[in-house]
Formats: structure tokens, C-alpha cells, sequence
């Protein structure tokens, strides 16, 4: 029978209305997934991730097939496998010869290149809250795109922690509510973990086989890999983490990889879970009494306000996001960052629960691993690489923003007025790693100083006039121009000591 429609589902488009499968006829259309080599060797995924997006894929054909639907599964392993998916998308259309192949747009650039030639029809992802036309016409004629802004239209959009036109509560962000230092003796409950059914077990032998160098350990897998599971992960953090969620949103605490985190991105990013779903249901949690205001709106911002903003300005900006290096930064990544071998505790903390868990959470990423990218001039391109690798959450149009953006203020200031920049300080009010490092926090300029207080201050001196430009920054490169030129030269010296370690890739 003559076959209407090859619609094209990527591993990332797992939503069961994806736009792709809009007004499917199941006597004439069929379904294409492919595990592809090019997908999973891009840059060295963490293991657990590949394990994820080819387990729900798995899972998420069979659902179909379940429906009655006609799916064509590639599987990794399969010889004729050519690698690509256009390469699949050829192969299809040479053995079923569709009228036409749909597809819906990726989440990546370089996907969306290739998606040009090999589909008839690209549709919109309509699982976001805004498209990235609405974005383009946010951002038309601004000089600045703060995420505040447009978060409030997202707000009225939705109608989400509305009160008649204005924010329930009064104010539209509590996040001064939320930077609280955490106890040491604090205990968050465990997030509900997925033990590997049938079919992720036979994932994980071939994942195990096939990218034996790949990074990252298998053996704490407990992602949800269907929808129904990540709806269970949803109901468990709403019940028993979103209450604290707001308290502790920004600590630390070691052994504490979870604190009170979601743990929703990798799922939602799939698209097992829906933006909105999250936020409404959190918005009951509030209207119920189950979870204060600030936990609420904390956590809404997040998915309503910082998800749609990420990918809205990687639309906007890409190609060109992709080559920013504002702060001329070229040092290349230290071994470290693959191996979590180094002395310090904040470091060594957040790269091995990624090790462990392919997650870590905001704070981590971007005051610890992120800001110490920032602080020794890593190079941006090497520490996205990081990043899209290493956690199970990650794709490049909210990889790249976070992090060439917010973490390493490489796009100039699109994301973020400042950087994030932070001495030790930031991380001992925040954490309790500092306790029990090798290095003294307390100190600058000796042998056994923590590295990021020498590294801060030489940042600052660094981009001491570009930051004099900016009002928020002139505090601290004033601090610096003031300093006694004994302390600068201590301060410059160790962190040159640091720099040279690092280039000749010996343990700090
Ligand atoms: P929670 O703290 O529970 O937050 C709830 C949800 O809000 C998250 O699940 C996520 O969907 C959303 N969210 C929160 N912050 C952001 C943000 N800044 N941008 C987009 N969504 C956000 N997030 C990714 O999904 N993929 C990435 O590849 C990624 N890379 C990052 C790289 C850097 C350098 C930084 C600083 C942040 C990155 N983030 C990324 C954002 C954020 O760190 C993760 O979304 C979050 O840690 C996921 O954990 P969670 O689900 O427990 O989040
Ligand atoms: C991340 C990923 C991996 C590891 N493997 C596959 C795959 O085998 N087949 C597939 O269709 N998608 C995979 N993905 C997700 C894609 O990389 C993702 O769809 C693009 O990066 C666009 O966001
Ligand atoms: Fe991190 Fe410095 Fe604290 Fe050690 S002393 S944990 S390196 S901030």
C-alpha cells in the first residue's frame, strides 16, 4: 500500500503530541525513530544519557505500536544502521517511498540544517510556551533582554500566580527569599529513582558494549524513561521536595547530590513531562497549602521564565552564539573536569556526583564548575562540549545559553548583565564543602589557598577596564585598583602559579 506520510520523531521529541504525529492516519502514515551512531558519539555523552534518550525511545515506539500505530525502529546495533539520521531518513524513503516526510524542529541548529534537506514539512514545536517567533518579536528593538521581562509576560500569558493583572504575593520574584545558607545536619528526602526495567536493561548492555571510553558510570541509572514515570518523578517532588524547594534553592551541601532539586530537566527536555503541566500543578501545590509562595514561584520561574528565555535567545542568536568568546578566554579544559581527580572539594563534589549521576544541579553547575571556567579563562567551546556531554539534561539550545552565556559570560552580556563570578567566599556561604577541602578558604595568596580567591581577583584585574564600564561591576574592579600593588602582586602571582599548573596538567 502506498505509504502517505514518513513522520520522522527525533529522541528528543518523545511527547505523544508532538507535532509530527498531528492527524496521523494509521492505515497510510508510519513513524520513524533511529538510534544513530552520530547521535551518541557528537560529543562523548555520559553513558546514562545515552541509555535514557535510547531507553524512552524504546519505550516510546512501543506505546505507539500499542495505539496501533505503524512504526519503523531503527536500532543502533542493526547492521544496515547508517549512522545519521538523514542517513535513516534515506533508507526509509528508498524502502517505503512516502508522499511526504514530516518532522517537527529540533531542539539543535546543526540538526535543523540537515532537517532542510531530508523534510517535506518542518512543523513548530509547540511544546514550548512560547515560539521562537514570539521571542524574536519580545526581543525586537530592546537593548537588553532581561529574563525578568519576559517572564512576566509569561506569567500573563498563562495566567500562572495571577491575582486579577497582578502577581499573587504582591511581588513577581522571591528569589531574595531564596539564597539561604544551608544547616549542616539538613537531610532532603531522596527523589524517586526508576530501577531498569527489561528493556532498559537490554540498553544498558548494549550502551555498555558499544562505548566502553564514553564517560560517565551506569550504575546508578534511575531516570524515569516513560511518561507515566515521569509523571510518578513530578508527583513525588511536588509532595515531598517543592515545600523546601525555594529555602534551598541555591546550597550545597557534599554527599547531597539532589538537595531539593526537581530532577525534571532530563525528562521534560524529552518530552516525557510538559512545561506547563509542571507549572499549573505547582501553582495547585501553592493554592493547597502544600508549598509557600517563594518555593513556588522559585520553581515556576525556572520552567515558565529561565527555560523559555534560554531557548528563545539561542534561536535568536544562533549561528553566531556558537563562536562568542567575549572575554577572549583559550585556556584549555584540565583533565579534571573528565576525571573529577583534584584537591578541591567544591570541584571534585559536583564532577563526581556527574560522574555518578549525569546531574548536578543550577548552583553547581554554574558557581562551581561554571564559575571556575570563568575564572581561569577556560576556553568556551571545550567547556560546552563539557557540558553537553556530561549531563542527561543536556542539548545544545539550553546547554549552550547557560553556559557560554550565563556560566562564562562569552555572549558579552546577552544572557547576563555580569559575571557570575565568585571567590571562595561565595562558595563557603553557600556550602559546606569548604570544612573539609585541602585548601584554606580563608586564605589568598599561600600554597594552601583556595584557587578561587587568587583566580577572582586576577579575573577582575584581567577585564579591569572593561568591567569599570559596567555599573555592576565597577564595585569590584575598584576594590581592585584600590588594593596596595603588593597584594595585587601577591594575588597575581599565586594565580599564575595556578594557571601554569593547571597548562601543564598537574593536580591542583
Ligand atoms: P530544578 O532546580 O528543579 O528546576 C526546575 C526546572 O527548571 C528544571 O528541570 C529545568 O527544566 C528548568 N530550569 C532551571 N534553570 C534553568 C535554566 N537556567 N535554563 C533552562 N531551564 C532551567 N538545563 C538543562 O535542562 N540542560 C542543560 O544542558 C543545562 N546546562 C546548563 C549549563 C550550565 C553551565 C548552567 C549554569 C545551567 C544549565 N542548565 C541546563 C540549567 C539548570 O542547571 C538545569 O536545568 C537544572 O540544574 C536541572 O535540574 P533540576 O531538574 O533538578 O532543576
Ligand atoms: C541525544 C540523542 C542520542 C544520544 N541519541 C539519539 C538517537 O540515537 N536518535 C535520535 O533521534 N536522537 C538521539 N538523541 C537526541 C538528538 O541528539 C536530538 O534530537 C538533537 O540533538 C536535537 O535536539
Ligand atoms: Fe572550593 Fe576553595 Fe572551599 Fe576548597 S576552600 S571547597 S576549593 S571554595
Amino acid at each position: 500500500m502506498k505509504i502517505a506520510a514518513l513522520r520522522v520523531v527525533l529522541g528528543d521529541q518523545l511527547s505523544r503530541g508532538i507535532a509530527s504525529l498531528e492527524g496521523l492516519n494509521p492505515e497510510t502514515d508510519i513513524v520513524m525513530l533511529a538510534e544513530v551512531m552520530g547521535e551518541c558519539t557528537y560529543v562523548p555523552h555520559h553513558r546514562q544519557k545515552i541509555i535514557l534518550v535510547l531507553s524512552a525511545m524504546r519505550h516510546f515506539a512501543h506505546a505507539l505500536q500499542a495505539r496501533g500505530v505503524r512504526v519503523r525502529y531503527i536500532k543502533l546495533d542493526d547492521p544496515a544502521n547508517s549512522g545519521t539520521i538523514p542517513g535513516e531518513v534515506a533508507r526509509a524513503v528508498d524502502a517505503l517511498s512516502p508522499a511526504r516526510v514530516i518532522a517537527t524542529a529540533p531542539g539543535e541548529y546543526r540538526v535543523r540544517r540537515a532537517m532542510e534537506d531530508w523534510a517535506d514539512e518542518i512543523r513548530e514545536d509547540h511544546r514550548f510556551l512560547a515560539t521562537t517567533g514570539e521571542f524574536a518579536a519580545w526581543a525586537a528593538g530592546k537593548t537588553q533582554l532581561r529574563m525578568e521581562f519576559f517572564y512576566r509576560e509569561m506569567r500573563r500569558k498563562y495566567r500562572i500566580l495571577l491575582h486579577g493583572d497582578q502577581p499573587v504575593g504582591g511581588k513577581w520574584n522571591f528569589d531574595s527569599e531564596n539564597r539561604k545558607r544551608p544547616p549542616v545536619d539538613i537531610k532532603p528526602p531522596k527523589p524517586l529513582r526508576f530501577p531498569p526495567d527489561a528493556i532498559t536493561d537490554e540498553v544498558i548492555a548494549l550502551v555498555r558494549a558499544t562505548f566502553p571510553d564514553h564517560y560517565g558510570d551506569i550504575e546508578a541509572f534511575g531516570f524515569p524513561v516513560t511518561a507515566q514515570q515521569a509523571s510518578a518523578a513530578a508527583a513525588d517532588f511536588f509532595a515531598h521536595r517543592l515545600g523546601q524547594f525555594g529555602e534551598w534553592q541555591d546550597a550545597m551541601l557534599p554527599d547531597q547530590p539532589f538537595m531539593f532539586h526537581s530532577l525534571l530537566s532530563a525528562a521534560l527536555n524529552l518530552g516525557l513531562l510538559a512545561p506547563l503541566d509542571l507549572c499549573q500543578a505547582a501553582e495547585v501545590a501553592y493554592h493547597e497549602g502544600v508549598a509557600p509562595l517563594n518555593a513556588v514561584e522559585g520553581f515556576i520561574r525556572q520552567i515558565l521564565g529561565w527555560r523559555e528565555y534560554i531557548r528563545g535567545i539561542y534561536w535568536l542568536h544562533m549561528p553566531e552564539y556558537a563562536a562568542r568568546n567575549s572575554l577572549n578566554a583559550h585556556r584549555k579544559i584540565p583533565e579534571f573536569y573528565w576525571t573529577g581527580q583534584t584537591d578541591m572539594a567544591c570541584m571534585k563534589d559536583a564532577i563526581g556526583q556527574t560522574m555518578r549521576y549525569a546531574y548536578a544541579h543550577h548552583i553547581q553547575r554554574l558557581m562551581i564548575t561554571g564559575n571556575f571556567a570563568l575564572l581561569a579563562g577556560l576556553d568556551p567551546a571545550q567547556i560546552d562540549e563539557w557540558y553537553l556531554a556530561v549531563y542527561a539534561d543536556a542539548y545544545e539550545w539550553v546547554e549552550m545559553p547557560n553556559t557560554r552565556g550565563m556560566a562564562l559570560h562569552a555572549d558579552g552580556g546577552i544572557v547576563g548583565s555580569k559575571p557570575y563570578a565568585a571567590s571562595g567566599a561565595y562558595i563557603n556561604r553557600m556550602s559546606h564543602y569548604c570544612t573539609n577541602c585541602h585548601y584554606d578558604v580563608s586564605e589568598a595568596t599561600t600554597p594552601r589557598a583556595c584557587p578561587f580567591n587568587a583566580l577572582y581577583w586576577d579575573f577582575i584585574a584581567r577585564h579591569a577596564e572593561r568591567f569599570a564600564q559596567n555599573p555592576r561591576m565597577a564595585m569590584p574592579a575598584r576594590s581592585w585598583a584600590k588594593m596596595p600593588a603588593e597584594k595585587q602582586l601577591a594575588l597575581q602571582g599565586r594565580a599564575a602559579t595556578l594557571l601554569r599548573r593547571l597548562e601543564k596538567g598537574e593536580k591542583i
